[in-house]
């Protein structure tokens, strides 16, 4: 009998296949990342570094996590790579074990502003446990506020200063930002995971010259697997020459065990495929996708945060009728897949968030270009509008009962599997 897992990972190829996949920290991995990370290195173990092992057998290892970190030093430029942590989250937690100690001042960029939850959110997070954390934000247009961020350093002398976002649709400041960061001689560490394919591609800038660590996942705009790695720059290693070393004793022992030596095939491979120039292609096209699918929803009357983008991603705010939870499910009963996100002063909570958060990165991989753009907005809008009517209660207990019910009827919703039925067409002529 075959295991229903299986068909499980049938149905899920098959949504994969007919919908459009809008979540901007999707993507779809090549067919030789995909055999890399299935393949039988996944029944190795390999606690260490490459030719400093705690088991034997693993010569072959060695000579793959060597190719993996050298592809990556060639590709952003850097000194020194580790490629074992399990995905962003440890890779961020390892930086801050490796810089700080506990009390030590970190400052990151707030949730609701579009940062990262291990950029120090208080309280429940790694850094906001065993950290001081201070938290910046976004100016009036929705800007990284680089006023906010130099009078919070140096107030707070933080020890550690984050760069990164995980919902942001514009270019982040490195060179702005480490100069403050200088001011106050704090240690940069730049999370590039959203846009770590765009800075391969140059339609992003580097932050290599700007930052002692640069951390990236690998699967998102890298098109790799769900890994991913920390990388420490000239800059890094002037600052303190034991930061590498530091760095990797913090990924293992510090937080991890064995490294998954399948994915860092998968790494390796993905490396060797973003040094191409289709690759390089492919980002350009990722950004222009996103702007040209960002006039679209603008001319269709959709508002956007900050008013469009500049990377791959843009954020729809549906404050008004606070309708992130909705708009993003009526999507996916149509067939198009984004996430419910907060937009800049969320009025709801992060549960019934008023954003929907949408990019380009998968769609462009599978081929859909500029021109296409128009017809996903188009189907977007004709989702929105069928949803707008459809108002988050005021009263907070009133929301479980009024989201449920409303789900109920868009599975059953005439114009979402009419839109459904339209992509999933669309869909069949591109993979
Ligand atoms: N979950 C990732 C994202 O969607 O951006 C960040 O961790």
């Amino acid at each position: 009998m075959i295991d229903p897992i299986f068909h499980l990972i049938e149905k899920e190829s098959a949504r994969q296949r007919e919908g459009l996949q809008l979540i901007p920290s999707e993507n779809f991995a090549s067919k030789n990342v995909i055999r890399a990370v299935g393949s039988p290195l996944m029944n190795k173990y390999s606690e260490g570094y490459s030719g400093r092992r705690y088991y034997e057998g693993n010569d072959v290892i060695d000579e793959i996590e060597d190719i993996a970190v050298n592809r990556a030093k060639k590709l952003f430029g850097v000194p020194h790579v580790n490629v074992q942590p399990y995905s962003g989250s440890p890779a961020n937690s390892a930086v801050q074990m490796a810089i700080l100690r506990p009390g030590d001042t970190l400052l990151g960029m707030k949730l609701t502003s579009g940062g990262h939850l291990t950029h120090g959110h208080p309280g429940v997070t790694f850094g906001g446990v065993f950290f001081n954390t201070v938290q910046y934000g976004l100016t009036q247009d929705a800007r990284i506020n680089l006023d906010e961020i130099r009078r919070l350093a140096h107030e707070h002398k933080p020890k550690l200063m984050i760069i990164g976002t995980t919902a942001y649709p514009f270019i982040l400041p490195f060179k702005e930002f480490y100069a403050i960061a200088e001011e106050v001689g704090a240690y940069v560490l730049a999370d590039i995971s959203h846009v770590a394919g765009l800075v391969v591609a140059e339609a992003h800038p580097n932050p290599v010259p700007f930052a002692h660590v640069v951390m990236t996942t690998t699967h998102k705009t890298l098109r790799g697997p769900r890994g991913a790695m920390i990388m420490v720059t000239e800059k890094g290693l002037l600052k303190d020459s034991e930061l590498a070393e530091k760095i990797d004793k913090a990924v293992f022992p510090g937080l991890q065990g064995g490294p998954h030596d399948n994915v860092t095939a998968g790494i390796a491979v993905v490396l060797g495929e973003a040094a191409t120039p289709e690759f390089r292609e492919y980002g350009k096209r990722v950004v222009k996708n996103a702007r040209a699918l960002a006039s679209a929803l603008t001319a269709h009357g959709v508002k956007l945060v900050g008013g469009g983008t500049e990377n791959h991603l843009m954020i729809m705010d549906f404050s008004e009728f606070g309708g992130g939870t909705q708009v993003a499910y009526a999507m996916a009963c149509a067939g198009m897949y984004a996430n419910k996100n907060t937009v800049p002063n969320e009025p709801n909570s992060p549960f019934y968030p008023s954003g929907v958060r949408l990019g380009t990165p998968a769609i462009t991989t599978i081929g859909l270009q500029e021109k296409d753009m128009e017809k996903v907005a188009d189907w977007i809008a004709r989702v929105i509008g069928r949803v707008k009517t459809h108002k988050l209660p005021k009263e907070k207990t009133k929301r479980a009962e009024f989201i449920k019910n409303f789900k109920q009827q868009m599975r059953a919703d005439e114009l979402c599997l009419a839109v459904k039925k339209e992509v999933a067409e669309f869909l069949t002529n591109q993979h």
